[in-house]
């Protein structure tokens, strides 16, 4: 799953990309305005994870994974109707969002705008999405009169349906809503990314408050739905991210008077923004963490790990991960009868601990 880092110019995306990525690219004040991307994978913290690590001691562990995207030169074009088609390229790809928005004051980094204005910054950003949402969800519209007019439907329902969809999109992108607000279908919400559209996309928005600005995400009326609003300090958190010891990381956040770097919990909300959720196979050779859908079915699960899983799925050996730890052991799990026995549509839990028996 992967997130395209988006905001205007010298907001800080590559920065909180860094703080987020423990890369260290270049920042400057200075906008290129060209399009430059960079990509990273970060592994998602997870405390229990760690813990199944310090009990079956394995050869490996693996975590969880987000990618992040830190896409440059999105102002390229914007409010002159148009971004250029690599860019769009770029947009349309990624599974959510995240927008970061200036909120730090600093004479020495230009603003685009000239000035601070984090609720004004927002809205730009916002409306350029609205609108290429709009363009494309028009252009669809016509193609789709075109066939019905020339009578070269393959499949009426399907053609009927897609264009009522479409139609409810155009009405909630017209009142200036993200079609990400409307109540869709799994089917629904399948139809529509495959357009590509960018106010669709689950977003989290960061206010990067800078060294001692304030909280901006508490008190900020931003009520859509797949979204959450934090407030990060950006360029401290690169900095965290560039300490690699614990005692340095301490002395820097009492210098500044930070509870806890913000890196974790920004990591976390990313994938849970995405309708993700872990479920473990542990044992001495690997303790593991997959990401599956929210609602995924055992089966689904075993074909994460494998499709011969899937394909010759028998059921699942399933215990959650809270009675694992409170039973200690798995021989303990078993003797207390807590082991599971799961069928292929067994709706997979946040935290399962799973082992699949299958036959190929
Ligand atoms: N004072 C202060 N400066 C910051 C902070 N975050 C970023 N900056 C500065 O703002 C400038 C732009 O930061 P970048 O991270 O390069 O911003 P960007 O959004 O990637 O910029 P472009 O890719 O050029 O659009 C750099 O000089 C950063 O050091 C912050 O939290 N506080
Ligand atoms: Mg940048």
């Amino acid at each position: 799953m992967r997130l395209g880092i988006i905001g205007l110019p010298n907001c800080g995306k590559t920065t909180i990309f860094n703080a987020l990525t423990g890369s260290d690219h270049l920042t400057e004040p200075f906008s290129s305005g060209q399009l430059e991307v960079h990509t990273a994978i970060v592994n998602v913290p997870d405390r229990r994870v760690d813990s199944l690590t310090t009990i079956f001691r394995p050869r490996k562990t693996v975590y969880a994974t987000v990618t992040y995207t830190d896409i440059g030169g999105l102002d390229k074009g914007i409010g002159e109707g148009g971004l250029s088609g690599p860019m769009r390229n770029e947009l349309q790809q990624v599974d959510g969002f995240l927008h970061v928005v200036r909120a730090f004051e600093d004479a020495s980094v230009p603003h685009p705008q000239e000035t601070v204005d984090p609720i004004r910054d927002l809205g730009i950003i916002d409306g350029e999405f609205l609108l290429l949402d709009l363009i494309t969800v028009e252009n669809r519209l016509a193609r789709l009169e075109q066939e019905r007019q020339r009578g070269k439907i393959d499949n009426k329902p399907l053609h009927a349906a897609e264009t009522v969809l479409l139609e409810r999109a155009r009405d909630q992108l017209e009142a200036e809503q993200p079609v990400r607000d409307l109540d869709l279908t799994p089917a629904e919400n399948k139809l529509l990314r495959g357009y590509g559209l960018l106010t669709l996309k689950p977003t989290l928005v960061i206010f990067n408050t800078g060294e001692n600005g304030a909280d901006l995400a508490t008190d900020l009326s931003y009520e859509h739905q797949h979204t959450q609003v934090v407030s990060l300090h950006g360029k401290l958190e690169a900095e965290i991210a560039q300490l690699d010891n614990a005692d340095d990381v301490a002395l820097f956040l009492q210098e500044y008077d930070i509870d806890e770097p913000g890196r974790a919990r920004v990591i976390d909300l990313s994938y849970q923004l995405l309708n993700i959720q872990s479920f473990f196979t542990v044992g001495e050779d690997e303790v593991r963490a997959w990401s599956v859908y929210k609602g995924s079915t055992a089966v689904d699960a075993a074909g994460t790990i494998h499709t011969d899983l899937a394909r010759g799925f028998i059921r699942a050996e399933m215990v959650p991960y809270a009675e694992f730890i409170s039973a200690g052991s798995m021989v303990e799990v078993k003797k207390q009868g807590k082991m599971h026995l799961e069928g292929k549509t067994y709706v997979v839990q946040d935290g399962d601990i799973l082992s699949i028996r299958f036959n190929v």
